[in-house]
């Protein structure tokens, strides 16, 4: 388990090889509303052209549901879903962020990927960071800013494989709204045995969710992938 000195720190999920924590004031409000409004003016988002993953199975190029960027040390990466996306260079507020979640940290960050949900139509599917890159025991520090979303972790045996029928049907997706300043960490082995996603929110009126960013902090292994 995860042993953090802060009081305010939830285990949130420890079953079946989850080691995950939940501190939902890990940002007091009103900097939690400061560091949003200079992620909004500072960071630069990709591309759209640069915002693509391979659809699996398939050599098509789809875009992502939300928009993205990445900061690192210099030559610092990520790769999933056959795409890479490149570190650009530390700017002052992530520098600070940065300096403010590394204390609950095993391995120091020199990796922020960020993503942006513009409304409830944004969202991630069901995957785990459990990419080379991130070495044998990765670990994730994620920080919410802006809309709570719900975040849902499925472990990998309640997943049908190729035709199979799942291991453990009986295992239960577990969700946990993300909180405006909270901080979500999920240690080794999490992301080995589980997955998540952020799901769409919002039915036929996504606008009514508003903008969300979320930063995960990773430490990036160079030259792994
Ligand atoms: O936005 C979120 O909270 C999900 C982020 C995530 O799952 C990821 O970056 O791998």
């Amino acid at each position: 388990m995860c042993d953090l000195a802060i009081p305010e720190a939830l285990a949130y999920l420890t079953e079946h090889g989850a080691d995950v924590v939940y501190v939902p004031d890990f940002l007091a409000a009103a900097e939690a509303d400061a560091y949003l409004s200079r992620l909004q003016r500072e960071v630069t988002l990709d591309s759209p052209e640069e915002s693509r993953i391979r659809r699996p199975f398939s050599t098509e190029w789809v875009p992502i549901p939300r928009q993205q960027s990445a900061y690192g040390d210099p030559g610092t990466r990520y790769v999933f879903s056959g795409t890479s996306v490149e570190a650009r260079a530390w700017i002052p507020v992530l520098e600070e962020l940065r300096a403010r979640v590394e204390p609950l940290a095993l391995r120091s960050p020199n990796f922020v990927l960020i993503n942006r949900y513009r409304n409830g139509s944004d969202c991630m599917g069901w995957h785990a960071d459990d990419e080379r890159d991130l070495g044998a025991e990765p670990e994730i520090l994620s920080l919410t800013l802006g809309s709570a979303r719900s975040f849902q972790f499925r472990h990998k045996a309640s997943f049908p494989r190729s035709g199979q029928p799942a291991r453990r049907p009986d295992l239960r997706t577990v969700s946990l709204p993300l909180e405006h300043g909270s901080l979500l960490v999920m240690r080794h082995p999490t992301n080995r045995d589980w997955k998540h996603q952020l799901p769409r929110r919002g039915g036929r009126q996504p606008d009514r969710i508003g903008e969300r960013w979320n930063l995960t902090w990773r430490r990036v292994e160079a030259g792994a992938s």
